[in-house]
């Protein structure tokens, strides 16, 4: 598939990285850009050598939200019957090796779902994150009202998304959306360093551990424990569990197979 709206390539063989690329409307987020995305992503999901992806933007902008010029004349039926965001931004989530988000810049509305989408969230230290919605009459609408204040808690997801302010990538670290912040010049090395570390280990376990997280946001505790207590129990028959624990034990490097 030929891309228009993002930029696609690998690092070392095995990172995948999706840079959007509408710098004129600052990455807003639209039908297409949102189609290649999520394309070039399940292709990545796909490939046996890619073991974790980057989605990035630009120095300026992670994503300032949905396209609100391509919005502003849908109507109900539009929205509705074309099952809008669930049709493509929802893809990201069947997404099965981890999905790093490298924030710099706004990531406001959409770009701040998106974001949340992603498995964390490295971010520049000029990055500004924010549920603007409500200045222009809507709410949040992929997934900014329940994935926020699982990440922020109640008090401040409000504050944002009452009032439409942005916070910073200082106060989104204190708050829990961000997992770390890094100077500018240094967000893409940090988020590279984090994906070859991934990529190293074993992907059954690290796609493992991946579902199991996700799977306490869906579970009640003891339900999301037994999930992750099988899980668990089922890595002892991978090759890698046995790699894993021999290396360990005679203080070599472990060499997964992802078997
Ligand atoms: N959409 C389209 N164009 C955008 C844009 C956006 N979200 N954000 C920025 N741009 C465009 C600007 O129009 C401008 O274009 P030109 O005038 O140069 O043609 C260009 O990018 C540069 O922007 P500015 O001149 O405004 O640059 P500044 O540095 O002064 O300000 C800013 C940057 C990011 C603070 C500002 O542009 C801004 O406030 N942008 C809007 C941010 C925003 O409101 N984001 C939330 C969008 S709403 C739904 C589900 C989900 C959603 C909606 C519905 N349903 C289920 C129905 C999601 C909605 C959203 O995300």
């Amino acid at each position: 598939m030929a891309y228009e709206m993002i930029e696609v390539r690998t690092e070392a063989g095995k990172v995948g990285i999706v840079t959007l690329n509408r710098p004129k409307q600052m990455n807003a987020l639209n039908n297409q850009l949102m189609d290649e995305m999520g394309a070039a992503l399940k292709a990545f999901d796909a490939d046996e050598a890619i073991g974790c992806m980057i989605v990035t933007g630009s120095e300026k902008a992670f994503a300032a939200g949905a396209d609100i010029g391509a919005m502003a004349t849908y109507s109900f039926a539009d929205v509705y019957k074309g099952d809008y965001i669930t049709r493509n931004w929802e893809t990201i989530r069947s997404i099965r090796k981890p999905v790093i988000a490298a924030v710099s810049g706004f990531a406001l509305g959409g770009g701040c779902e998106l974001a949340m989408m992603c498995d964390f969230i490295i971010a520049a230290d000029n990055a500004r994150f924010g549920q603007p919605e409500i200045k222009l009459g809507i709410i949040p609408g992929a997934g900014g009202t329940q994935r926020l204040p699982r990440a922020v808690g109640k008090a401040k997801a409000m504050d944002l998304a009452l009032t439409g302010r942005m916070m910073n990538a200082d106060e989104a670290e204190r708050g829990g959306l961000v997992s770390r912040v890094v100077p500018l010049d240094k967000l893409m090395e940090e988020a590279l360093g984090a994906a070859l570390m991934i990529c190293d280990y074993s992907q059954i376990a690290v796609m493992a551990a991946k579902e199991s997280i996700n799977r306490s946001f869906e579970s009640g505790l003891s339900d999301g424990v037994m999930f992750e207590r099988r899980i668990f129990h089922a890595l002892f028959a991978t090759t890698d569990q046995k790699e894993g624990m021999d290396a360990f034990v005679n203080k070599r490097k472990a060499q997964f197979k992802h078997q």
